[in-house]
């Protein structure tokens, strides 16, 4: 069946697929459907072997505001724990392959937290970050206490957790929640730029190294480097070490095949 509430489009040529997150009348946001569609579509493009890097994006106007407060009004506790759709989460951030978000205009909640377990976060000018669901009367419950507080520090996370102040891009960037900003007509762009940057690399390295990054978030440092050297001499037996050796040697370009 085709998704309703997201596009995907896939480029073939630059090893880049891209996830549009698409209910532009609600800002994009995160209903049970949409979540259901955006973890299948991860699923798949996770074990197709064309695609290296996913970009999740949504307009201009917002990446997504949040998850859908209309849906979660009337529930209960036990309600929220026996529908569990937020375990749609713990699949996303099991996605081997790098995952970059291109945000644009509200990323709030839910939406900010999605962009936060993405490897990396390209922005438009316009973009604003937030965790607002203290002023609904709750608080952020897929990761915005623990990934904004790693990547911002306490002051501000407190700040944004406490207040639900949205901060710019510019405050994001320099707080280092973003990789990058650009113009908002070319935010999108800019994302695909460095999605095919990454793609051009062994797509097996990519996934042993990622994985190795967001190991240093739950292990002490020791455990960390233990790891991080298991999956360096993985890579020993791979084609594309051998292949991006040679290549060095050869004074060329690699050919990488995921191998
Ligand atoms: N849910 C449902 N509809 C939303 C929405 C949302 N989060 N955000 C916006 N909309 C809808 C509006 O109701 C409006 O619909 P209509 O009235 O036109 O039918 C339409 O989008 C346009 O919004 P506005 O008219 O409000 O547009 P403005 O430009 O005036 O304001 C805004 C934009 C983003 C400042 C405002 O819409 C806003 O404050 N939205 C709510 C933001 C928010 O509070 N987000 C946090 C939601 S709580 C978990 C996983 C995830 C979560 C929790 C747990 N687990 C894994 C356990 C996440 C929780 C949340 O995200």
């Amino acid at each position: 069946m085709q998704p309703e509430h997201i596009i995907v489009h896939q480029q073939a040529a630059t090893h880049v697929a891209h996830i549009q997150l698409n209910r532009p009348q609600a800002l994009n946001a995160l209903n049970l459907q949409l979540m259901t569609e955006l973890k299948t579509a991860l699923q798949t493009l996770d074990a197709d072997e064309q695609v290296r890097v996913i970009i999740i994006s949504g307009n201009e106007k917002a990446f997504a505001a949040g998850a859908d407060i209309t849906q979660m009004a009337g529930k209960s506790a036990i309600d929220m724990y026996n529908i569990d759709q937020f375990s749609t989460w713990d699949t996303i951030k099991k996605t081997k392959k790098p995952l970059i978000a291109a945000v644009s205009g509200f990323a709030l909640g839910g939406g900010c937290e999605l962009a936060m377990i993405c490897d990396m976060i390209v922005a438009s000018e316009t973009a604003r970050f937030g965790q607002p669901e203290i002023k609904i009367g709750v608080m952020p419950g897929a990761g915005g206490t623990q990934r904004l507080t790693r990547a911002v520090g306490k002051a501000l996370a407190m700040e944004m957790v406490l207040t639900g102040r949205f901060i710019t891009a510019t405050e994001a960037l320099q707080a280092g929640l973003i990789n990058r900003i650009a113009p908002v007509e070319l935010y999108l762009e800019e994302a695909v730029k460095l999605a095919s940057e990454i793609a051009a690399m062994s797509p097996l390295a990519a996934k042993m190294a990622k994985e190795a990054v967001l190991k240093a978030f739950d292990s002490s440092l020791e455990e960390g480097l233990h790891f991080e050297r298991k999956n360096f001499y993985l890579l020993f037996a791979s084609e594309d070490q051998q292949e991006g050796m040679q290549a060095f040697i050869e004074k060329r370009a690699p050919a990488f095949k995921g191998r």
